[in-house]
């Protein structure tokens, strides 16, 4: 038995702060024009978590943080024959000061505090938090398996989760399950 396609392994690491949510704007590459965690490539005779804080620390120019580990994606699509696994990571404290780097435009954003309130922003993008004058998370300019499980994510969920993307660049299907 071979397998059909080889998964390729990255980090993403969301930073939160007093109610804020520290995302990156990737000015290149790989979702450029979209906001994100911090990551990247985990390289070879590294762990996921070394990676992770490597890829935290270049992207944001010298913060180091406390990683959380709370969730595993598979983003499969047909235009790749490399499946992504991301380990995803969360940090609540951190060292340092955040600074753009050539890759990353970081910006703090509103965290919707209920659920209904988070479907609300995922449905009229572009709202902006009264107390803080932020905006609240920009799922409008986020990869579209976002707004399915960052929520959960930020409600301290551990889980594991599978997004398939269609040859329009669009989610097919998805699959996530709580991790025990
Ligand atoms: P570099 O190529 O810049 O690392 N990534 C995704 N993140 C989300 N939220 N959704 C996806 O759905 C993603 N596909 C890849 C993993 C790429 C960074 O982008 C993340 C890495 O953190 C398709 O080295």
């Amino acid at each position: 038995w071979l397998p059909v396609a080889k998964a390729k392994l990255y980090t993403n690491a969301f930073v939160r702060q007093d109610g804020k949510l520290l995302l990156g704007y990737k000015k290149r590459g790989f979702g450029k024009g979209l906001y994100n965690g911090f990551g990247g490539k985990v390289d070879k005779g590294e762990t996921p978590a070394e990676a992770a804080a490597r890829e935290l620390e270049g992207r944001l120019s010298g913060i180091t943080a406390q990683l959380e580990h709370r969730a595993t994606l598979l983003f499969m699509s047909p235009e790749i024959t490399e499946a992504a696994h991301i380990e995803v990571y969360y940090a609540e404290k951190f060292e340092g000061t955040v600074t753009e780097s050539e890759e990353m435009r970081p910006e703090w954003f509103a965290i919707p505090d209920t659920e209904a309130r988070h479907k609300d922003v995922i449905q009229n993008p572009k709202q902006v938090d009264d107390a803080s004058g932020l905006r609240f998370i920009p799922y409008d300019e986020m990869w579209e398996d976002d707004a399915l499980w960052l929520p959960a994510f930020l409600s301290g969920h551990r889980f594991i989760g599978r997004a398939d993307f269609g040859i329009d660049g669009h989610l097919q299907k998805s699959w996530f399950a709580l991790a025990s």
